[in-house]
C-alpha cells in the first residue's frame, strides 16, 4: 500500500511504533537480513564473514572483482544490487562526484575512532570530511619475483638497483620471458607503473607522456606471457610466473602459499627504491543500496581492531586501524613488504584522481599494448 493512501490513524500508529523502537530499530526493520558485498578477490579470510553472520544474523552474499574498471562500469550502469563496494580511493573520487555513493551515517560507525588519522587525512583529499568512505586495506603496486628463477634467468647480469627495470627495461624482461612474466590486466594499473618507471608523474595528465609510455610498453610486449590481476597468485605459487607487476599483498599471499604447500618456489614482494604505487581500497555504500543499516553494521564490524588485524594477518595488506597493530602477528607486522619502513614509505607514490579523459587514454593505450598493436 502506498503511504499517501494510508488513513491518518494508521500513519499515526506507525509513527508511534517507530518512535517506540527507536530510529536504529526502524532502520534495521527496513533491511532484510542480508548484505550484498562486492570486493576485490583474495582480500578476506574465511572467518570474518562467518563471525559477522553469527553475531548479527545477517547473511552476507560476497562477490569478487579484480579491477577498478569492472567495478566502475557496474556502478555507472546502476542497480548493482550491492550494499558495500570497495573501490580504490582515486576511483571513488569520480564515483563520489557522480553521486554514486550515499553519505555515511557516522552515528552508526562508533569504531571510526579506531581509524588512523593519517589515513583518514589521505582519504579526505578525495572525500572531504570522510563522508563516503572507510578504508578496507591499503597496499601498493610493485614487482614480485621468484628469487631463484629470476637469478638464474638473469645469469651474469646483476639485479638492477631499481627493480621496476625488471619489468619495463627490455634488457631484463627479455631474459625473464623464459620463466614467465605477468602484468596486471588493467590500464589504470600498468600506465601509472610504466610512467613512474620512466621518471614521469604516474598520474600525468599530459598526452605526450602517454605517447611515450606506449612506446616503452610496445618494446616490452613480446616478453609478457600473461595478463592477470588475480590468477597470477597461483601461477607464482606453482612456478609458471617468475616476475609479476602485481599488488604487494597478492605477492605475499603467493609467497605464503608456496611455503604452506611446499612448492619450493621462493617468492618475494620487492619494495622499489623509487617507490611503489599506493592504493587505499575503501568501503562505500551505493546510492541505491537496499540494506543500508546492515552495510553500516558491517563497516563498523570491520573497524574492530581484531577484525582489521585478522584481514592483515590473512591477506598481507596493511590496515588503517591504529588499534589493530597489537593484534597483527609479528611475522606479518615485521614484514617490510606489508608495512614498509619510513624511508620506503617516503618514496611511495600517492594515488591521484584522474578525469574520464585520461582514464580513456589509459584504457586505449593498454588495449593496444595487450593486443600487440
Ligand atoms: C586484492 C587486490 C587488491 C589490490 N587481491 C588492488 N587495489
Amino acid at each position: 500500500m502506498r503511504k499517501s493512501f494510508k488513513p491518518w490513524g494508521v500513519v499515526k500508529a506507525v509513527t508511534a511504533g517507530l518512535l517506540a523502537v527507536g530510529l536504529a530499530g526502524a532502520a534495521l526493520a527496513q533491511d532484510s537480513k542480508v548484505l550484498n558485498v562486492y570486493n576485490w578477490s583474495d582480500y578476506i579470510g574465511p572467518d570474518v564473514l562467518k563471525n559477522f553472520e553469527k553475531e548479527t544474523g545477517i547473511k552476507v552474499r560476497y562477490d569478487n572483482f579484480d579491477s577498478n574498471e569492472i567495478l566502475h562500469a557496474k556502478l555507472v550502469a546502476g542497480k548493482t544490487g550491492y550494499d558495500i563496494v570497495v573501490p580504490s580511493s582515486n576511483w571513488a573520487a569520480l564515483q563520489i562526484a557522480g553521486g554514486l555513493f550515499q553519505k555515511l551515517d557516522k552515528s552508526k560507525l562508533p569504531n571510526l575512532k579506531n581509524m588512523d588519522p593519517d589515513i583518514q587525512a589521505q582519504l579526505a583529499k578525495v572525500d572531504p570530511n570522510n563522508d563516503h568512505m572507510v578504508n578496507w586495506l591499503w597496499g601498493y603496486t610493485t614487482v614480485g619475483i621468484n628469487v631463484d628463477k629470476v637469478k638464474a634467468a638473469l645469469g651474469s647480469e646483476p639485479m638492477p638497483d631499481n627493480v621496476w627495470e625488471l619489468a619495463f627495461n627490455p634488457k631484463y624482461v627479455s631474459k625473464l620471458k623464459s620463466c614467465g612474466v605477468s602484468m596486471l590486466d588493467a590500464g589504470s594499473e600498468i600506465l601509472p607503473a610504466v610512467l613512474h618507471y620512466m621518471g614521469k608523474d604516474a598520474y600525468s595528465t599530459n598526452q605526450a607522456d602517454y605517447t611515450a609510455a606506449a612506446a616503452v610498453l610496445k618494446a616490452v610486449r613480446p616478453h609478457v606471457t600473461l595478463f592477470s590481476s588475480s590468477g597470477y597468485i597461483n601461477d607464482m605459487v606453482n612456478g609458471s610466473v617468475c616476475l609479476a607487476v602485481g599488488w604487494s599483498g597478492d605477492i605475499s599471499i603467493a609467497r605464503q602459499r608456496a611455503i604452506d604447500t611446499k612448492t619450493g618456489q621462493k617468492i618475494e614482494a620487492l619494495v622499489p627504491k623509487t617507490g611503489g604505487l599506493i592504493f587505499f581500497d575503501s568501503m562505500a555504500i551505493p546510492a541505491d543500496a537496499a540494506n543500508v543499516a546492515n552495510a553500516h553494521a558491517f563497516m563498523n564490524f570491520i573497524m574492530r581492531p581484531e577484525v582489521h588485524a585478522s584481514l592483515t594477518n590473512q591477506v598481507f595488506y596493511a590496515n588503517p586501524n591504529k588499534e589493530a597493530r597489537k593484534f597483527v602477528v609479528p611475522e606479518v607486522g615485521n614484514n617490510p613488504a606489508v608495512f614498509p619502513n619510513s624511508e620506503q614509505m617516503k618514496a611511495m607514490i600517492a594515488p591521484k584522481a584522474l578525469g574520464n579523459d585520461i582514464r580513456r587514454l589509459q584504457t586505449r593505450i593498454f588495449t593496444q599494448f595487450k593486443t600487440g598493436r
